[in-house]
Protein backbone atom coordinates (compact mmCIF):
# COMPACT_ATOMS: atom_id res chain seq x y z
CA UNK A 1 0.00 0.00 0.00
CA UNK A 2 0.98 3.48 -0.76
CA UNK A 3 2.28 5.74 2.04
CA UNK A 4 0.20 8.62 2.87
CA UNK A 5 1.57 12.17 2.17
CA UNK A 6 0.79 15.64 3.87
CA UNK A 7 -0.99 17.89 1.41
CA UNK A 8 -2.52 21.27 1.83
CA UNK A 9 -6.00 22.47 0.11
CA UNK A 10 -8.60 24.79 -0.28
CA UNK A 11 -12.11 23.10 0.61
CA UNK A 12 -10.10 19.98 0.32
CA UNK A 13 -7.32 17.46 0.68
CA UNK A 14 -5.08 19.27 -2.12
CA UNK A 15 -5.24 22.33 -4.33
CA UNK A 16 -8.95 24.15 -4.41
CA UNK A 17 -11.88 24.54 -6.50
CA UNK A 18 -12.17 26.09 -9.56
CA UNK A 19 -13.53 29.76 -8.87
CA UNK A 20 -15.45 31.19 -11.56
CA UNK A 21 -15.72 35.30 -11.35
CA UNK A 22 -17.97 37.27 -13.74
CA UNK A 23 -17.22 40.94 -15.27
CA UNK A 24 -19.49 43.29 -13.64
CA UNK A 25 -20.50 41.92 -10.63
CA UNK A 26 -19.32 42.10 -7.07
CA UNK A 27 -17.53 39.00 -5.19
CA UNK A 28 -17.28 38.10 -1.85
CA UNK A 29 -14.52 35.74 -0.53
CA UNK A 30 -14.27 34.42 2.44
CA UNK A 31 -10.52 32.45 3.90
CA UNK A 32 -11.01 30.85 7.01
CA UNK A 33 -7.42 29.85 8.31
CA UNK A 34 -7.20 25.88 9.24
CA UNK A 35 -4.03 25.93 8.94
CA UNK A 36 -1.54 25.89 12.52
CA UNK A 37 0.54 28.77 10.33
CA UNK A 38 -0.57 32.30 8.67
CA UNK A 39 -1.34 32.25 5.19
CA UNK A 40 -3.13 34.67 2.86
CA UNK A 41 -5.22 34.21 -0.31
CA UNK A 42 -3.94 36.06 -3.19
CA UNK A 43 -5.82 36.41 -6.78
CA UNK A 44 -3.01 36.12 -9.00
CA UNK A 45 -3.22 38.32 -12.03
CA UNK A 46 -6.94 39.60 -11.01
CA UNK A 47 -6.88 43.51 -11.43
CA UNK A 48 -7.93 44.64 -7.94
CA UNK A 49 -6.97 46.95 -5.01
CA UNK A 50 -4.05 45.75 -3.41
CA UNK A 51 -5.81 46.04 -0.22
CA UNK A 52 -7.71 42.54 -1.56
CA UNK A 53 -5.24 41.43 -3.40
CA UNK A 54 -3.61 39.25 -0.36
CA UNK A 55 -0.41 40.33 -0.36
CA UNK A 56 2.37 39.50 2.09
CA UNK A 57 0.78 42.15 4.24
CA UNK A 58 -3.20 41.27 3.89
CA UNK A 59 -2.19 38.07 6.68
CA UNK A 60 -4.84 35.59 8.08
CA UNK A 61 -3.25 34.35 11.15
CA UNK A 62 -4.01 30.61 12.23
CA UNK A 63 -7.68 29.69 12.92
CA UNK A 64 -8.47 33.56 11.84
CA UNK A 65 -11.53 34.80 8.65
CA UNK A 66 -10.54 37.53 6.23
CA UNK A 67 -13.01 38.57 4.35
CA UNK A 68 -12.47 40.28 1.07
CA UNK A 69 -15.20 41.94 -1.34
CA UNK A 70 -14.14 43.54 -4.82
CA UNK A 71 -15.79 44.16 -8.09
CA UNK A 72 -14.62 41.98 -11.03
CA UNK A 73 -13.44 44.34 -14.05
CA UNK A 74 -11.51 42.40 -16.37
CA UNK A 75 -12.37 40.95 -19.40
CA UNK A 76 -12.35 36.82 -19.93
CA UNK A 77 -9.16 35.47 -18.21
CA UNK A 78 -7.18 32.09 -17.24
CA UNK A 79 -6.02 33.03 -13.77
CA UNK A 80 -5.02 31.48 -10.47
CA UNK A 81 -5.15 32.02 -6.91
CA UNK A 82 -2.60 30.87 -4.21
CA UNK A 83 -1.07 31.94 -0.92
CA UNK A 84 1.41 35.36 -0.05
CA UNK A 85 2.37 35.20 3.39
CA UNK A 86 5.90 36.50 4.07
CA UNK A 87 8.59 33.44 3.90
CA UNK A 88 5.65 30.64 3.30
CA UNK A 89 4.39 31.06 0.07
CA UNK A 90 6.75 28.45 -1.73
CA UNK A 91 5.94 25.70 0.90
CA UNK A 92 2.31 26.13 0.97
CA UNK A 93 1.81 26.22 -2.70
CA UNK A 94 4.68 23.07 -3.00
CA UNK A 95 2.06 21.55 -0.50
CA UNK A 96 -0.98 22.00 -2.51
CA UNK A 97 -2.59 25.58 -1.80
CA UNK A 98 -3.07 26.71 -5.05
CA UNK A 99 -6.24 26.59 -7.69
CA UNK A 100 -8.02 28.47 -11.03
CA UNK A 101 -9.50 31.54 -11.50
CA UNK A 102 -11.55 32.21 -14.15
CA UNK A 103 -12.97 34.89 -15.41
CA UNK A 104 -15.87 35.17 -17.72
CA UNK A 105 -17.51 38.68 -19.84
CA UNK A 106 -19.95 38.68 -22.10
CA UNK A 107 -18.25 37.69 -24.61
CA UNK A 108 -17.58 34.48 -23.58
CA UNK A 109 -20.14 32.56 -25.36
CA UNK A 110 -20.00 34.72 -28.56
CA UNK A 111 -16.55 32.78 -28.94
CA UNK A 112 -16.26 29.69 -30.52
CA UNK A 113 -14.11 28.41 -27.83
CA UNK A 114 -15.73 25.07 -26.44
CA UNK A 115 -16.86 25.91 -23.00
CA UNK A 116 -18.24 23.11 -20.81
CA UNK A 117 -16.57 22.76 -18.19
CA UNK A 118 -15.04 19.37 -17.97
CA UNK A 119 -16.05 18.19 -20.89
CA UNK A 120 -14.38 19.97 -23.43
CA UNK A 121 -12.81 23.06 -21.97
CA UNK A 122 -10.41 21.41 -19.33
CA UNK A 123 -8.46 22.86 -16.42
CA UNK A 124 -5.00 21.26 -16.52
CA UNK A 125 -2.84 22.13 -13.72
CA UNK A 126 0.81 21.00 -14.04
CA UNK A 127 3.27 20.59 -11.38
CA UNK A 128 6.49 18.63 -11.05
CA UNK A 129 6.71 17.55 -7.52
CA UNK A 130 9.62 15.16 -5.64
CA UNK A 131 7.84 12.18 -4.51
CA UNK A 132 9.79 10.31 -2.19
CA UNK A 133 9.41 6.95 -0.49
CA UNK A 134 6.89 5.71 -2.69
CA UNK A 135 4.54 8.63 -2.12
CA UNK A 136 5.92 11.12 0.25
CA UNK A 137 5.80 15.10 -1.14
CA UNK A 138 9.15 16.40 0.38
CA UNK A 139 9.52 19.51 0.73
CA UNK A 140 12.23 19.50 3.00
CA UNK A 141 15.16 19.31 -0.19
CA UNK A 142 13.54 21.85 -2.18
CA UNK A 143 14.01 24.19 0.32
CA UNK A 144 18.15 23.43 0.29
CA UNK A 145 18.21 25.15 -3.12
CA UNK A 146 17.02 27.79 -4.82
CA UNK A 147 14.26 27.02 -7.23
CA UNK A 148 13.00 23.39 -7.83
CA UNK A 149 13.01 20.47 -9.96
CA UNK A 150 10.83 17.50 -9.25
CA UNK A 151 10.99 14.49 -10.52
CA UNK A 152 7.76 13.33 -10.45
CA UNK A 153 4.90 15.52 -12.92
CA UNK A 154 1.36 15.77 -11.30
CA UNK A 155 -1.89 17.09 -13.64
CA UNK A 156 -4.28 18.22 -11.18
CA UNK A 157 -2.84 16.67 -8.22
CA UNK A 158 -2.83 13.24 -9.91
CA UNK A 159 0.28 10.91 -10.96
CA UNK A 160 -0.31 9.61 -14.49
CA UNK A 161 -4.18 10.63 -15.14
CA UNK A 162 -5.88 10.04 -18.25
CA UNK A 163 -8.86 11.89 -20.12
CA UNK A 164 -11.21 10.34 -22.62
CA UNK A 165 -12.00 13.05 -24.75
CA UNK A 166 -15.21 12.99 -26.72
CA UNK A 167 -15.17 16.33 -28.51
CA UNK A 168 -13.45 16.86 -32.00
CA UNK A 169 -12.40 20.50 -30.48
CA UNK A 170 -11.16 20.64 -26.78
CA UNK A 171 -9.97 24.18 -25.23
CA UNK A 172 -7.62 23.34 -22.29
CA UNK A 173 -6.47 25.70 -19.94
CA UNK A 174 -2.80 24.98 -19.22
CA UNK A 175 -1.26 26.43 -15.65
CA UNK A 176 2.20 25.73 -15.69
CA UNK A 177 3.35 25.70 -11.82
CA UNK A 178 2.41 26.35 -9.09
CA UNK A 179 5.69 26.21 -8.03
CA UNK A 180 5.28 29.81 -7.33
CA UNK A 181 7.66 32.23 -5.36
CA UNK A 182 10.41 29.79 -4.06
CA UNK A 183 12.84 32.98 -3.62
CA UNK A 184 9.84 35.18 -1.21
CU1 LIG B 1 1.35 34.61 -7.84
Amino acid sequence: MLKKTKTLGYNGNYLGPVVELKKGKTVTIRTVNRLSEATTSHWHGLVVPSSVDGGPHQVVKAGETKVVKFKVKQNESTLWFHPHPMGKTAEQVYKGLAGLLYVKDEKTKETMLPHKYGENDIPLILQDRKVKNRNVLEYADVEKIDGALGDTLLVNGTINPYFNVKYSQLRVRLINGPMHGTMQ
